[in-house]
């Protein structure tokens, strides 16, 4: 793992945006062509795909109710410690979720006047689930339970199915817990243009959340605006922002973790002290061939994997805001007075046990959260993601005759005759009764 000091980072941190941007086209097409099929062929369209992309011969797309219920059945009774597990973490998301509805309002500025904001959960919503190595019971939980706490009609869930056409038991059980209507087996592009679009067995969906791989991305991509989306997950991050009170051990660890997701992970730790930094490097280089996924995790850490020495805590602030990370630990002595200074961050972990997995998996808020320094403009799923506005406006006779001088100016002046028409008809026909 690489040590850097803080202006060399700087200086090296050029994007690799013109790559990015060629390997997308290619994508593109490929995308465009399953959206296509999907929208003119629907069903048949996307059994065909699954057929060709995940070697699945299904006769239905749908998840029956009796394959569901064996599933959930099964997990309860085989891995009782997994269920009870699933359970409370599902009670401490929709705990934390709850928190996070908004409620509408109403109020008045003036006698006969109201004005007011009303707040209504869509009506149906999609979840994205990937499917084989990054198929996560946890993501289930995260992404179904905000959209079940705003109100949501009808939630399904699209997964790709395996070769002998089933799902993962223990997603069916997530998904069960965590209060999702149905589950179809469909994932790729064709997952989101049957979403997008409907076909005769998926419903057509207001919205369409979750994490998946470049083809979902993609296709989220190009769908929105017929539908709306979540956000666009890119691989995931952490860093970790730690001083010598820290067990280097448990900076390593927490690195580790984010590092394992995938070879494009990038886990980064921050302190102001060049020793403890060597002695991070050396914990991260002894845990590495400890790990199960000790390959991914070195060409991740070789590749995106950094400390980063500052000058002064003030530094190191700073960069970490430009960074703008998903996960951000804040380790040291100082974490408590550091949140307050922290401007964008996707979730920040406040000491040295609010470990990241801790948040990926039990704690409440939820870990679909900005990537790719997204975090300075947008926020973690929620339910306020699941609910959509409406500005209510009511004034009485008296009011509008007061103000109707007033509008009929404006109208005027962008030359909309008919705009102030429509307050002069009332005006004139008031005047003329009374
Ligand atoms: N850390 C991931 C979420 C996750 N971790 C799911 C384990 N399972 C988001 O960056
Ligand atoms: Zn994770």
């Amino acid at each position: 793992m690489q040590i850097l000091r803080y202006e060399t980072y700087k200086q090296n941190a050029v994007n690799t945006e013109k790559a990015t941007q060629l390997m997308q086209r290619n994508l593109d097409e490929q995308v465009l062509e399953i959206i296509r099929a999907v929208q003119e062929h629907g069903d048949e369209a996307a059994l065909a795909y699954s057929k060709k992309f995940d070697k699945a011969d299904l006769s239905s797309l749908l998840v029956s109710d009796e394959e569901w219920n064996i599933a959930f059945d099964k997990v309860k009774s085989e891995q009782p410690a997994l269920f009870q597990a699933l359970t409370e973490a599902a009670e401490n998301i929709r705990q934390y979720q709850r928190r996070t509805k908004e409620e509408g309002f109403q109020f008045s500025p003036q006698p006969g006047i109201r004005l007011g904001q009303k707040i209504t959960p869509l009506e149906r919503v999609g979840v994205y689930v990937p499917g084989g190595k990054a198929s996560y019971p946890s993501t289930v939980l995260m992404d179904v339970i905000p959209a079940v706490v705003a109100g949501v009609e009808q939630v399904v869930i699209t997964t790709p199915p395996r070769p002998d056409g089933t799902i993962d038991p223990v997603v069916l059980t997530a998904a069960k817990i965590a209060g999702a209507d149905q589950v179809f087996k469909i994932g790729g592009a064709q997952a989101v243009a049957a979403l997008a679009y409907g076909t005769e067995s998926l419903p057509k969906a207001d919205k369409i959340v979750g994490p998946g791989n470049a083809f979902v991305a993609r296709a989220k991509k190009w769908v929105f605006g017929d539908v709306a989306i979540d956000m666009i997950a890119g691989p995931s991050e952490i860093c970790a922002f730690a001083d010598n009170t820290v067990p280097p051990s448990y900076v390593a660890a927490d690195l580790l973790s984010q590092a394992e997701h995938a070879e494009d992970a990038a886990s980064i730790c921050v302190t102001t002290d060049a020793a403890y930094a060597e002695k991070v490097q050396k914990e991260v280089e002894r845990q590495i061939p400890l790990l199960e996924r000790a390959a991914i995790i070195r060409e991740s850490i070789q590749t995106n994997g950094k400390i980063i020495i500052c000058e002064d805590e003030a530094q190191a602030i700073e960069l970490i805001n430009t960074i703008a990370p998903e996960h951000l630990q804040l380790m040291g002595n100082n974490a408590e007075e550091q949140v307050e200074k922290i401007k964008h961050a996707g979730a920040i972990f406040i000491g040295p046990y609010s470990s990241e997995p801790l948040g990926d998996y039990f704690a409440g808020p939820n870990h679909t959260l900005p990537t790719n320094g997204t975090a300075r403009f947008s926020s973690p799923l929620g339910v306020y993601d699941f609910m959509k506005k409406s500005s209510t406006i009511h004034y009485s006779k008296e009011r509008l005759l007061d103000y109707a001088d007033t509008i009929i100016t404006i109208a005027e002046a962008e030359g909309l005759t008919g705009h102030a028409n429509a307050i002069r008809i009332r005006k004139e026909n008031n005047d003329a009764s009374s």
